[in-house]
């Protein structure tokens, strides 16, 4: 049936280690029974190059590529005059080189889903299509003035609310041009506490515009060019920032503005929320420009008919990775899998269709499907496959609800097609989603301050020990959500609250810590107690990957709050990715450093071949920033390292020791500030 049983000598993943998650390990087995090769078998036949780990191979013109592994008995004094490539380009050079430009991929796919969203909404604003409405007019007002849009305008000498039309228009021009305006700076960097701000004007480093920034660091990479890993670092900096208070911050802002902002909502997590009677469509990646359409296209009562008249009981839908993000907070849509579930989703032999846009898709997904009656569809222009089982149809705003219909319907007309016996595991969690920053502020600041003051307050009587942002991918070269869940458990069992996004989220939902109740069963005392009288769950699921912006505001809001310092560097806080992959989790761990967050990553950076560039961007970037990039591998280490951070920052803040709860008055707050 599949490559598998063709092919000699390869070795079959062995689900437990593979995995922590029953549904998985099922799923797996499965595969192995049916002879389906998926990542998990792959992972242990391909074996990773040890030199691109260390970050010192270099490839970036044809006199190479260069190799510079680490030598065995260490660096010495003359490192860069012996250690070099051809051109000469040192170990640092290159893995900052390297660095780079995985920030430069990462930026570039957070902001080119942004700039995608952002010319829907321009189409919106100027009625080129009426199948996206502005849902949420509220948070448009509160957005316009970041533009310098006004709301109001005066009438007979008064002030009266503008027409939402008009700021529709004026804000999706000033939004579109943030990707290319020829001088000033990105408009959200106003957005961060005023000494952040003021740090990154000093060291030169706020966004111009985010495609430049981009295009800069390719420029400044290029084989001759620059050759200094500061100097590279300051680069990808600013591409950061242009990716987390820029493309990723406008992206969240503009599906909010389009799509509604997220409430909490509740739904279920795993494959086990696939159903055998039912049509299952699957919508994988990351653009809710799609789903949403196909979100309404299948609650249509003739398109539920139309599935009846099939054999089916109803539309079944499900999401993988961002999407199923995208689709919970908004909708209540079940969450499939993460990342690594993918292939599997299509194996239990119940997915009538995987839809497909941008990111994290794995080409395998085509040969899997094969194997299967399922049909593959690619929606976007820059995301098709070359294998010939693969269906594409072009997604076009302009016939968006169409276009939807068409997909839901080929995915209808298959479910009698269901060749291999069919297997869904029964495993599947309930989940609360749909923490933002407003929802935040809505359950845990006080009702007549409406602010996060009774948050602030819970960190200063130290029931919350500090905040983490846990957020990423999953990673087939470590056990599947083992390090997420093992992390988060020791986070939330010494105080500490986590927000988290993207397959962080998803793991955590699989795992059930996405429940008020959850917090009696994981957390200390503290938490605990805050948890159950507020009715939140330990762990805040705040969105996708773009929706790391609600971290970096939820940080900032805390800053205004008061009483925990000044920046977002003096808060009692950390970031992790525990299981990460991709070139955005690089992106997104670099806007944490140098947005002031001790930033943990779990396997490796690829920063150790080059010692003096790891320490550059671990230890002497906090001068410049209040952040540092830090690695460890053991799940453990990795949450005690994030816990001791918290507890130095506590003690700078002088709350290291304010275990009860006091009330603080305004005098009180601004004394901690001083
Ligand atoms: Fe080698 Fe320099 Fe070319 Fe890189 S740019 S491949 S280090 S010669
Ligand atoms: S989907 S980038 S595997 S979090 Fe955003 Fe998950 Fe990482 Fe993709």
């Amino acid at each position: 049936m599949s490559d598998v049983k063709k092919e000699k000598a390869v070795k079959l993943a062995d689900p437990v280690a593979a995995s922590i998650d029953p549904a998985t390990q099922e799923m797996i087995a499965r595969a192995h029974e049916l002879g389906v090769e998926t990542v998990f078998d792959r992972a242990v036949n391909m074996k990773p190059c040890v030199i691109g780990i260390q970050g010192t191979c270099c490839k970036n013109c044809s006199m190479g590529p260069c190799r510079l592994p680490l030598p065995k008995d260490g660096i010495k004094e003359d490192d860069i005059e012996v250690r070099k490539g051809l051109c000469g380009a040192s170990a640092n050079t290159i893995a900052a080189r390297n660095f780079a430009r995985m920030v430069a991929g990462g930026a570039a796919a957070h902001s080119d889903h942004g700039r995608c969203v952002a010319e829907v909404f321009l189409s919106v604003a100027r009625k080129e299509t009426d199948a996206y409405q502005i849902k949420d007019p509220v948070k448009l007002r509160a957005i316009a003035p970041d533009f310098d849009v006004a709301t109001t305008v005066e009438v007979d000498g008064k002030q009266v609310d503008r027409k939402i039309d008009e700021i529709a228009l004026e804000v999706a021009e000033k939004v579109i041009n943030e990707w290319g305006k020829p001088e000033g700076e990105l408009y959200s960097v106003k957005r961060a506490p005023k000494p952040l701000y003021e740090k990154w004007k000093k060291n030169g480093v706020l966004p111009r515009n985010i495609d430049r920034e981009i295009v800069e660091i390719m420029h400044r990479t290029h084989m001759g060019v620059d050759q200094d890993y500061k100097n590279i670092v300051k680069q990808c900096t600013r591409s950061a920032i242009a990716d987390g208070w820029g493309g990723s911050m406008l992206a969240t802002d503009i599906q909010d503005v389009l799509f509604g902002t997220p409430t909490p909502i509740q739904s279920e997590a795993n494959l086990g929320v696939m159903k055998e009677d039912h049509v299952n469509i699957i919508v994988h990646g990351h653009e809710p420009v799609l789903s949403e359409m196909i979100v309404a296209v299948s609650q249509k009562p003739e398109i539920i008919e139309y599935a009846k008249s099939k054999g089916a009981k109803g539309i079944q839908l499900g999401g993988i990775c961002c999407t199923a993000n995208e689709m919970l907070q908004r909708h209540g849509v079940p969450t499939v899998g993460t990342f690594l579930q993918q292939e599997l989703a299509i194996i239990t032999g119940a997915c009538d269709a995987m839809v497909v846009d941008i990111q994290c898709i794995f080409q395998n997904v085509a040969n899997v499907a094969k194997c299967f009656h399922t049909k593959l569809i690619t929606t976007h222009p820059i995301a098709k496959m070359e294998q010939n089982n693969v269906i594409h149809i072009e997604f076009d705003e302009h016939y968006a609800l169409q276009d939807a219909e068409k997909i839901i319907k080929i995915a209808i007309d298959n479910f009698q097609n269901r060749k291999t016996e069919v297997m869904i595991p029964k495993h599947k969690s309930l989940q609360v989603a749909g923490f933002g920053v407003e929802s935040i502020e809505y359950h845990l600041g006080g009702t007549y301050r409406g602010s996060y003051y009774t948050l602030n307050d819970n960190i200063i009587n130290g029931r919350i020990r500090g905040i983490a942002g846990v957020v990423g991918c999953n990673n087939a070269r470590t056990r599947h959500n083992e390090a997420h869940i093992t992390i988060v458990k020791e986070l939330i069992k010494n105080d500490v609250i986590v927000l988290t996004t993207g397959c962080n989220g998803i793991a955590c939902a699989m795992e059930g810590l996405l429940t008020p109740e959850s917090a009696a069963v994981y957390c200390g005392p503290g938490l605990a107690e805050v948890c159950e009288t507020v009715g939140i769950p330990p762990v805040l699921h705040l969105g996708s990957c773009v929706d790391n912006s609600r971290i970096l505001l939820a940080a900032t809001e805390v800053v205004k709050a008061g009483g925990l310092g000044n920046d977002i560097s003096d808060l009692p806080a950390a970031g992790s990715a525990p299981e990460w992959m991709s070139e955005k989790a690089i992106s997104i761990g670099h806007y944490f450093v140098v947005s002031g967050v001790y930033t943990v990553f779990g396997l490796h950076l690829p920063t150790s071949g080059a010692p003096v560039f790891h320490d550059y961007i671990s230890k002497e970037i906090e001068k410049l920033y209040g952040g540092k990039w830090d690695v460890e591998a053991d799940p453990i280490k990795h949450a005690q390292l994030m816990i001791a951070h918290i507890d130095k920052k506590r003690k700078d803040l002088g709350i290291d020791k304010a275990r009860e709860r006091v009330l603080m008055d305004m005098a009180a707050r601004q004394a901690l500030d001083a």
